[in-house]
This record gives C-alpha cells, sequence and structure tokens, in this order.
C-alpha cells in the first residue's frame, strides 16, 4: 500500500477532504486522478480508498478469476433498502444465484421485444409533454422529464404499474422517497460510521419513514398482482411465477420486495442520467445530431411508429449512447475485491478481501486508451473498427463480469428508441449560456440542463 500515491498534506479523520466539495466526491477524486496516476489512494470519511483507473489496471481487476465484485460503501449503505436484491446481495447469497437465473430471461431478447410496445406507450407521453412545451415556446427540464420518462418505463414494464409521473406537478411521494433514501445512502459516507446516530439522527428518522412507505406501495403493488392473476408478462409476473429452471425453487415474498425497489431504482436514475446526457450532446453538436437523423429516417422510413428491429438498427444513435456513456458513466464507479492473495497489474500486491475502486469516467478518459483528444465527444470512437483495435475491458458502463448490469440491454433499447423519436420530430435548441455542470447522487447527471424543442420543418 505503501507504494500507492496519495494527495499530500491529510488531516486526522477528514482526511484528504478539506478543499473538496461534499456535493462533487466523484469529481474532485477525477481532479486528483490526473495528479495521481493511474492507481492511487485517497484518505476520506475516516477511511482509505483505493482508486484504479488506468486501462491496463482496469483491465486487470476484470479478472474473474482473481477478482469479483465487493459490496461495500455506497452500495452496503443501500442494504436497507435493498436488502439481498440482486444490486447489493453479497457473492456469496444464496439469493442471488436463485434471482440471477431466474430474472435473467426477463432480459432476453424475446423478453426485450414484448417491453417494446410498453416503451412507446410511455415514450409518446413523454412526445405529448414536449409537444405541450413546444406549443407555449417554453423550454423543457431535460433531466427531470428522462427521469419520468425511466421510471414510468421500468414501473410498467417491470410491474405493470403507472406513477402518473407525466400528469403531476410534483412528484410521485414513491419517487420522493426513493430520492430520499438513496441522497441518505450517499451522505452517510460523508460521516464517519461512529457519528451518524448523532449527527444524521433526524434523517435517520425520516430515512426510516421513507423505507417503510417504499415497502408498503410494493407490498401493495404485490397484492393486487397476487389477486388479480398474471399480468402483460413483465418482471413481476416472472419473479411470482417462476420457479428456478434446475433447482425449482422460487423467490420468497420478502426478496421479491427487495427485487422490486431494486429495479425501479436500479433501472431508472441510470438510463435517465445517460439519455439526459446524450441529449446535451446532440444539442451541442450539430453534425452528429444531423447524421442521427439521417439514420432514423432511413431506417424507420415513414413507418408511424418503429418495430422492435429497427431500434437495434439504429448504429449511430447507439453510438452517440456509448459516447455520452463513455464520458459520463452515469454510474460512476464500480468495487472490485481480490478472491485470494494477489498482485494487481504485476505491481501492488493485494491481501484476499482487499478491494479496489474502479473509476469509470477517468478510465473512459485514459489517454493510453482513447488518445490524447480523450476529452473531446466523437461517436465514432464506437465504430465496430475502432472497438476492435481498443484494449479488452477499457469501456465499462455497465460494470464487469457475472455482477455486471442485468439490465444493459433493457436500457441502451429504451434510450435508442427514445432518442430515435426525438431526434425524428424536433430540432433541439441549446441555451448558448449553459455549461455543462455535472450533480452527484449516487449516480451523475446534467444539472439545470434544459433546451428548448422545437417541431422539425426541415428533411424528411
Ligand atoms: Mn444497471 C448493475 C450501470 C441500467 C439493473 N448497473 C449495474 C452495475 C453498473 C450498472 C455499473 C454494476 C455495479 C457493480 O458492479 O457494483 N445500469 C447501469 C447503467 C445503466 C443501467 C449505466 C443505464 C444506462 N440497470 C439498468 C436498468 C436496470 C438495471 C435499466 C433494470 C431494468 N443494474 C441492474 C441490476 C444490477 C445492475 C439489477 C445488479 C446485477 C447483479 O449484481 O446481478
Amino acid at each position: 500500500l505503501r507504494r500507492i500515491p496519495r494527495p499530500p498534506g491529510r488531516l486526522p479523520l477528514l482526511g484528504d477532504v478539506l478543499g473538496s466539495s461534499p456535493r462533487t466526491p466523484l469529481q474532485d477524486t477525477m481532479r486528483q486522478a490526473e495528479r495521481l496516476g493511474p492507481v492511487f489512494r485517497r484518505r476520506a470519511f475516516g477511511k482509505e480508498f483505493v482508486f484504479v483507473w488506468g486501462g491496463a489496471f482496469a483491465a486487470d481487476l476484470a479478472d474473474e478469476e482473481r477478482f469479483a465484485k465487493h459490496v461495500g460503501l455506497g452500495i452496503a449503505n443501500l442494504r436497507p433498502v435493498a436488502g439481498d436484491g440482486l444490486f447489493t446481495a453479497y457473492n456469496h447469497e444464496p439469493n442471488w444465484q436463485l434471482a440471477h437465473d431466474v430474472l435473467a430471461p426477463g432480459f432476453s431478447r424475446e423478453a426485450m421485444a414484448g417491453y417494446h410496445p410498453m416503451m412507446l406507450d410511455v415514450a409518446e407521453r413523454l412526445i405529448a409533454h414536449w409537444d405541450r412545451a413546444e406549443a407555449a415556446g417554453r423550454t423543457v427540464d431535460v433531466p427531470g422529464d428522462m427521469t419520468k420518462l425511466t421510471l414510468e418505463t421500468i414501473a410498467r414494464t417491470g410491474f405493470g404499474h403507472d406513477f402518473g409521473s407525466f400528469e403531476r406537478a410534483r412528484p410521485h411521494p414513491f419517487v420522493t422517497a426513493m430520492v430520499g433514501t438513496l441522497t441518505f445512502a450517499q451522505r452517510r459516507n460523508t460521516v464517519p460510521a461512529a457519528l451518524t446516530p448523532w449527527l444524521l439522527r433526524r434523517a435517520n428518522r425520516r430515512n426510516t419513514a421513507d423505507i417503510a412507505y417504499l415497502d408498503r406501495t410494493v407490498d401493495d403493488l404485490v397484492s393486487a398482482r397476487r389477486r388479480s392473476g398474471p399480468g402483460e408478462g413483465d418482471l413481476l409476473d416472472r419473479m411470482l411465477e417462476t420457479a428456478h429452471p434446475v433447482t425449482g425453487e422460487r423467490l420468497s415474498a420478502e426478496n421479491v420486495r427487495r427485487q422490486v425497489i431494486t429495479f425501479l431504482v436500479a433501472g431508472h436514475e441510470t438510463t435517465s442520467g445517460a439519455l439526459s446526457f446524450a441529449l446535451h450532446y446532440l444539442s451541442r453538436h450539430p453534425e452528429a445530431a444531423a447524421r442521427a437523423r439521417a439514420e432514423v429516417d432511413r431506417v424507420w422510413g415513414d413507418a408511424a411508429t418503429p418495430g422492435y428491429e429497427q431500434v437495434a438498427r439504429l448504429r449511430y444513435v447507439r453510438r452517440v449512447l456509448d459516447e455520452s456513456l463513455r464520458l459520463w458513466p452515469t454510474a460512476p464507479a464500480f468495487a472490485r475485491e481480490a478472491r485470494a492473495d494477489t498482485v494487481l497489474g504485476g505491481v501492488h500486491p493485494m491481501r484476499r478481501g482487499a478491494w479496489a475502486l474502479v473509476l469509470t469516467p477517468m478510465l473512459h478518459r485514459d489517454p493510453e486508451v482513447w488518445g490524447p483528444d480523450a476529452g473531446r465527444f466523437d461517436p465514432d470512437r464506437f465504430e465496430a473498427a475502432a472497438v476492435r483495435s481498443r484494449a479488452p475491458h477499457t469501456f465499462k458502463p455497465f460494470g464487469t463480469g457475472a455482477r455486471a448490469c442485468i439490465g444493459r440491454q433493457f436500457a441502451l433499447h429504451e434510450a435508442t428508441l427514445v432518442l430515435g423519436l426525438l431526434l425524428r420530430r424536433y430540432d433541439l435548441r441549446p441555451d448558448p449560456r449553459y455549461r455543462l455542470r455535472v450533480t452527484e447522487r449516487l449516480t451523475l447527471m446534467p444539472e439545470g440542463l434544459r433546451l428548448l424543442p422545437e417541431r422539425r420543418r426541415t428533411g424528411a
């Protein structure tokens, strides 16, 4: 450990977090990373963290034989809400494998094709909302509207539920409770564990109430489904009806509750951020927007609504999304632990159980992998030939290995579909004074991004 660089001048307890803002721990760490190199450590919140972002080291951590997901920190703080749900389960918990095997078919191509019409329905509500804004000459709140869209999409495809987000002036109380508990989990990281009972007393009480509300809402949803019988073949049907293909075991009621909350949380903020960043870049890169739109026109023709296959064929739109996720991977870090004593990258000894955080936004800007202009938005980096010539395990917005994102194809299909629909219908005018500011909750979002949608006049 002593050989790993760290910043100078640290204070006891607060470590080197003084001089950095508690609102932007990630972006502060990114700046440190540039100074300290591909593997470094930082003391924060009374603990020492090892960060990894160099392409070669990150690729080494992707070796599943020697490393595995580490559940700690922010993820461990979510355990009171998400329990042994897929995202927060420890590797050794039997419910991880059980739920993974039962739910994986819910993310197959066939399942996705089944969700497609429901995703379209939700997207049409977004478009009706944007049409009203454009008729009034109003700008739209991009992260806000994308969050409504992705929440409604996962609620509908996952559980046949409608939160009515587009019809409400204020967020649904479920959303408020969910955001509350996520914010609390992040805040807990910034307070030394021994002091939380004192420093966060009121917040703690509030959080307990939030979790109780989430549980109650989900329980109501589940009992309604048990009474009404199977829905449209959504995730909840799968959770309730499917037995494990080999053991015949089923998810317990308590585990179903944890999975529903997990999917509602994991399934919407990250996708919402990804869509928001992509819309920001499209509004700032007219040449990319024109290419993307030309592709949509070519592939979709004048079909009133695109079919499932027609979304998969939007290759350039997908590259825009990939490039946005490269610059701002909305789940910006994941943790890996050593399965046995090993040496990271042949340089840094790690004991069994020792862990490190992969700092994805920096991995995605490593000049050795992405070149000297790594900070520049350029979707052509994801042309097939360019991808083939790059070192493996250097683009990791969805994590890695057995515990990588189960919702990846779901998110990509949803986001590509929505970008296609928006490009086809609107010119997206940016506010020329807007400068990208990234807010950090557990996920990243372009703060205060507003665009003026104008019904498209030119072109097809
Ligand atoms: Mn998702 C795990 C990023 C969309 C459900 N997701 C992960 C991980 C990353 C991630 C990174 C791995 C975390 C870790 O190693 O600790 N996820 C994303 C991004 C998007 C996304 C960037 C959108 C863009 N995720 C989705 C969607 C769903 C979903 C949509 C559900 C429909 N993700 C999950 C679940 C896990 C996960 C569930 C945990 C999988 C497991 O551990 O088995």
